[in-house]
């Protein structure tokens, strides 16, 4: 009896984890784009894997601004919001409050309700590079990655893999650090992220996002950091959005 615990979690955790050796997406960081990403690939009938560092996915929209947690989205966002019943209410001209828990959890339940598999915990730390193609995601559990220890990784094979990693743009610059290739960029490598200039950002963000090589695509603050976007302080429109357009593009690609 007291083992009945255990053995649930084992076998379930290992089944799920064997079922996602291989995934059609590998989506990293599960911030809001990569979440919003992970919901419209899943629907779609993706097999869709999201790794996120930390215990809880949600990424930087838990805390809102300065910790106060309350976040921004313009009209633009909304048609994302209603579809997934997340309550919104307006200020000012075309911008409109959440609560970044209801809105964080709603991201996280509708993306696993549609059928994206999460796994917390767990730290990316390279790709894999065949044919000059990125054909999946090497992975490592996040307190190795922290205390640095020496333990070698498993491997996870995906036809597409989404750096959503935020501000880091963490897999473009391994990919560029560990292998001689230019990034679909203006000098060919990651530009690096500007300061603060809120339009233009939202703007940005939205075009920046595109498969910046052959199997990498890049959403949300990934995708500035990568083309040399701006960055817009604690509005979401433009996360959602990018993560909405990422999905589109493979989704596109993956059914050519
Ligand atoms: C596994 C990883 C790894 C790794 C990182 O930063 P995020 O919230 O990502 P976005 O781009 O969806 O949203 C950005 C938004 O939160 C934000 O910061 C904005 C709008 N800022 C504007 C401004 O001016 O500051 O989430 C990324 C997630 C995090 O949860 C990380 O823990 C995780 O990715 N992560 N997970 N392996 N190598 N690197
Ligand atoms: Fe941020």
């Amino acid at each position: 009896m007291e083992q009945i615990v255990s053995v649930g979690i084992v076998d379930s955790y290992f089944k799920k984890l064997k079922e996602n050796l291989t995934v059609d997406v590998a989506i990293v960081g599960g911030g809001p784009s990569g979440m919003v990403a992970a919901y419209y690939l899943a629907r779609q009938g993706f097999k869709v894997s999201v790794y996120e560092r930390k215990l809880a996915p949600g990424g930087g929209m838990w805390g809102g601004a300065m910790m106060f947690n309350e976040i921004v989205i313009q009209k633009e966002a909304l048609p994302i919001l209603d579809e997934l019943n997340i309550s919104y209410k307006h200020y000012d001209k075309d911008y409109y409050t959440l609560d970044s828990v209801h809105a964080t959890s709603a991201l996280i339940y509708h993306a696993t309700q549609a059928g994206a598999t999460f796994f917390n915990c767990t730290s990316v730390e390279d790709v894999v590079f065949l044919d000059n193609k990125v054909s999946g995601v090497v992975l490592n559990w996040a307190p190795v990655h922290r205390e640095k220890m020496h333990v070698d990784p498993l491997v996870i094979m995906a036809k597409a893999v989404i750096d959503g990693t935020g501000h880091d743009c963490d897999i473009a610059r391994i990919l560029e650090r560990k292998n001689n290739i230019q990034l679909l960029t203006a000098s060919g490598k990651v530009e690096g992220e500007r300061s603060l200039s809120i339009d233009e950002a939202e703007r940005t963000t939205i075009e920046n996002t595109k498969e910046i090589y052959p199997g990498l695509y890049v959403s949300g603050m990934a995708s500035n950091g990568v083309s040399g976007g701006f960055r817009m302080g604690p509005i979401f429109g433009g996360m959602l959005l990018s993560g909405k357009k990422v999905a589109n593009l493979i989704a596109d690609n993956l059914n050519k």
